[in-house]
């Protein structure tokens, strides 16, 4: 009788045995982030360009511009262009919830070479030609640690560093609704292979300017709440922008500060110019942030969501708030202590 505690060879699925066959016939490959990139972006697009390149495959990685600040020194960022070259035999979109997402990369899609899709984003159509959608994963770093042993790719102590630093970004630093047992047992393994936590957190957490401090702080100092804490929110004007000496507003980043108050609903609002306000709106338990934002003209998931609304700053408070607090006397009295809506993979 066979032992059920036995480890039994891994299975590989149909998907991943295509992509298996698709890598070890090409040559040159470009791996695309989603626009924007955040660590999970880059670190599951370095993890596995890392592991590619270690296997002599000539790898770019297609990230939308220079990479940010505090990923710029991942292990693999060489390997980042702007500019895709011409020929290429396969293109990777990871990280990316749907083809939109790949911004200036999206003609790839028609390039006539292979396309697979690697997402862990609930609502991924499934737009590659293989596609290996993990919506439970934590990050999109957790499916490729899981993929390279099964194609085969040793992870090295490079590959290490830049998936440590995606699961990382995405889990808030295993803090949010994503965080689970094996974000925690992928992370253990990846610091087992090289991975420093405390390098990882200092280059994910602790590398902002101090103009952007200076920006969270005057976000912070103008907060506003009411019914008793559930609804709050702040509103960032080109004026603060200037004081604090940002060139840009990273509105979800301030967002995940007026997270830690614990409100139902938070909102950033930050004026682009005297006709354009953009928001950031972040909820708990069923509160739907996509919903709210939604019926603004934006979108988002049930946790996360936001919108570009074509109005005075004023204005767009008032008719978002009003929305807000509409849906917050629709929901009622959400049931304790439960946070109701399954996680929803944020970035
Ligand atoms: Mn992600």
């Amino acid at each position: 009788m066979p032992n059920a505690a036995q480890p039994q060879p891994t299975k590989l699925t149909d998907e991943e045995r295509r992509l298996g066959r698709l890598l070890s016939s090409v040559k040159r490959v470009v791996i695309v982030t989603h626009v924007g990139p955040d660590p999970d972006a880059i670190g599951s697009a370095l993890g596995l360009a890392t592991a590619l390149r270690n296997a002599g495959k000539e790898v770019f990685v297609a990230t939308h511009g220079k990479i940010r600040r505090d990923l710029r020194d991942l292990p693999g960022a060489d390997m980042a262009v702007k500019d895709v070259p011409e020929k290429v035999d396969a293109v990777l979109a990871l990280d990316c919830g749907d083809s939109a997402r790949m911004g200036e990369y999206q003609g790839l899609l028609k390039a006539g070479v292979p396309v697979a899709n690697i997402d862990h984003h609930d609502t991924n159509p499934g737009f590659g030609d293989i596609n290996i959608v993990r919506p439970r994963a934590a990050a999109t770093s957790v499916i490729i640690h899981d993929l390279l042993p099964k194609l085969g790719l040793p992870i090295s102590k490079e590959t290490a560093i830049a998936l440590y630093a995606g699961i990382l970004g995405d889990t808030d630093g295993f803090r949010n609704a994503g965080t689970n047992l094996e974000a925690l047992e992928v992370a253990t393994d990846l610091i087992r292979k090289g991975a420093d936590p405390v390098a990882g957190a200092d280059r994910v957490f602790n590398s902002v300017s101090p103009s952007y401090l200076k920006l969270e702080a005057l976000a912070t100092a103008a907060i506003e709440t009411e019914r008793g804490g559930k609804l709050a929110w702040t509103a960032v004007s080109q004026s603060m922008l200037r004081r604090s000496g940002e060139k840009v507003c990273y509105v979800g980043a301030l967002s995940s500060q007026l997270q830690r108050l614990n409100a139902e609903c938070s909102i950033v609002f930050f004026e682009v110019d005297a006709q354009r306000t953009i928001i950031s709106v972040r909820t708990r338990g069923t509160l739907d942030a996509g919903a709210l934002c939604a019926s603004l003209g934006g979108g988002g998931h049930v946790g996360a969501a936001g919108a570009d609304i074509h109005k005075p700053m004023a204005v767009a408070c008032r008719l978002v708030l009003d929305s807000a607090r509409r849906l917050m006397d629709a929901q009622g009295t959400p049931q304790a202590p439960g946070r109701g809506a399954p996680p929803r993979h944020l970035n």
